[in-house]
């Protein structure tokens, strides 16, 4: 079991959450500073960014092998879309840190989103 952190399409009412069905959904976290987002279009990218103060927000799931290389599979790594890569979490009572896709191309002329992308459960 891997422990991920998803912050775009993969959170609960995402166009993607499906990929998710089955597994561990474990709570709602925010990384350490250092990291923003910014809009694709359709799903976000999350980047480093020195000097950020807030992190970005998301959901930490628990995710079996399987789950895992398809993930990897739909966020293109083979293609060097995104990368998996660990990232503190602010302390939670979850886990101190999990793996999450980094976008890799570059970003600077894309919408700043911030800290959320706006996906939430459906209600
Ligand atoms: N899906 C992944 C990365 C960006 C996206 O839209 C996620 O939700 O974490």
């Amino acid at each position: 079991m891997t422990t991920v952190f998803v912050y775009g399409t993969l959170k609960r009412g995402g166009s993607n959450h499906l990929f998710l069905e089955g597994q561990k959904y474990l709570g709602a976290v925010r990384t350490e500073p250092g990291f923003t987002l910014y809009s694709l279009g359709d799903y976000p990218g999350m980047v480093r960014a020195p000097g950020d103060t807030s992190g970005v927000t998301g959901e930490l799931w628990s995710v079996d092998d399987a789950c895992l290389a398809e993930l990897d599979r739909l966020e293109g790594l083979d293609e060097g879309l995104y990368e998996r890569v660990d990232v503190l979490l602010l302390p939670n009572p979850h886990a101190p840190s999990a793996q999450a896709y980094l976008y890799l191309r570059p970003h600077h002329g894309l919408p700043p989103v911030g800290d959320t992308w706006p996906v939430g459960p459906a209600t």
